[in-house]
């Protein structure tokens, strides 16, 4: 497992390097991962003698659906459940300490904003996800090529400190702001094969690379069980996605929409997730990566995200 050290905008954040530290063989060294962590944020994971930034909820509010959800690649069973749209776009690197960006060696291709579709549902047991982002087919299914495959997470709102990036810049780094949950997924697996699944006490999923991380704060991020805090044994990592495109069969760069579909159970006994029970309100963030971002593919920081917004908050039934 690597100790990464990320770069992040605020959470933009947990998922401005979010590449970087995601398990599976072809995993490509971020040049920000030897940037030196510093002690005092490396220990104090989740905590801070500081009063955090206050959490801020955008304006995309909504209700989750009732509903059970078959993960796999037929979204018809999302049919009558209404979503939201959620606009993507990427960090602005000009509000960014450039001398940090220099050091870094952030190097992000340009890419338009997009509005990506959120729709969320649970049952009695399981929370589902369905992400929609309208982008070409820019697919390469070798796992050590997946920089020019999409990629995408999902992020949950652990500690309510916690906030979305809004105000927040790389001289913040120092100050935890709270910890969240983060589904994480590079494409090692092809269209509608069942991705996810890490073992108990690891949320890495070595073969599809869709991984149940967390990050302590804006510095760290691992795989649930990664890094200093040990996952409980009992803790789930079972974490499940299938993902398609809408014109796969038009081949290479055939404009449709890219659909990632995914479930976990409410409850999983895991300090490392956000936990989740009727009633209660949930807050989301999302990530994409494309690989149309530059010649060599996306960057871990060139990513569309949604946290310049604030975090979606979503009252679950
Ligand atoms: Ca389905
Ligand atoms: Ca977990
Ligand atoms: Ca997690
Ligand atoms: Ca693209």
């Amino acid at each position: 497992m690597k100790k990464i050290a990320f770069v992040l905008v605020g959470l933009a954040v947990g998922l401005l390097m979010v590449s970087a530290a995601c398990g599976g063989g072809g995993d490509k060294e971020e040049p920000t991962a030897t940037a030196p962590v510093p002690e005092a944020t490396a220990t104090e994971a989740g905590t801070t003698s500081e009063t955090p930034p206050p959490s801020t909820v955008g304006d995309i509010v909504f209700d989750a659906a009732s509903a059970t959800i078959t993960v796999d690649w037929d979204t018809s069973d999302w049919d009558s459940i209404e979503g939201v749209t959620v606009p993507l776009k990427q960090t602005d690197v000009d509000k960014l300490d450039p001398v940090q960006v220099q050091d870094l060696e952030i190097d992000i291709g340009p890419l338009p904003p997009v509005d990506a579709t959120l729709k969320v549902a649970v049952d009695e047991n399981n929370i589902y996800v369905l992400m929609e982002v309208p982008d070409g087919f820019d697919y390469n299914p070798d796992p050590a090529m997946h920089d020019f495959s999409a990629a995408m997470a999902v992020m949950f709102r652990i500690d309510d400190a916690a906030p979305a990036s809004m105000g927040v810049e790389l001289e913040d780094l120092e100050t935890s702001l709270g910890v969240v949950d983060l589904w994480h997924w590079e494409l090692d697996c092809g269209p509608g094969e069942m991705s996810g699944g890490g073992a108990a006490g690891s949320g890495n999923d070595p073969e599809c690379n869709l991984d149940d991380e967390y990050a302590p704060n804006p510095e760290d991020r691992e795989d649930d069980g990664g890094g200093d805090v040990p996952n409980n044994p009992t803790g789930e990592n079972s974490l499940s996605g299938v993902w398609k495109h809408t014109a796969a069969d038009g081949g290479p760069g055939a404009e449709g929409v890219w659909v990632f579909e995914m479930s976990r159970p409410l409850q999983t006994g895991d300090t490392q997730d956000a936990q989740f029970a009727s009633g209660e309100k949930v807050y989301i963030g999302l990530a994409y990566w494309d690989p149309n971002e530059t010649a060599e593919g996306w960057t871990g920081a060139g990513h569309l995200q949604s946290a310049d917004n604030g975090w979606i908050e979503v009252t679950l039934p």
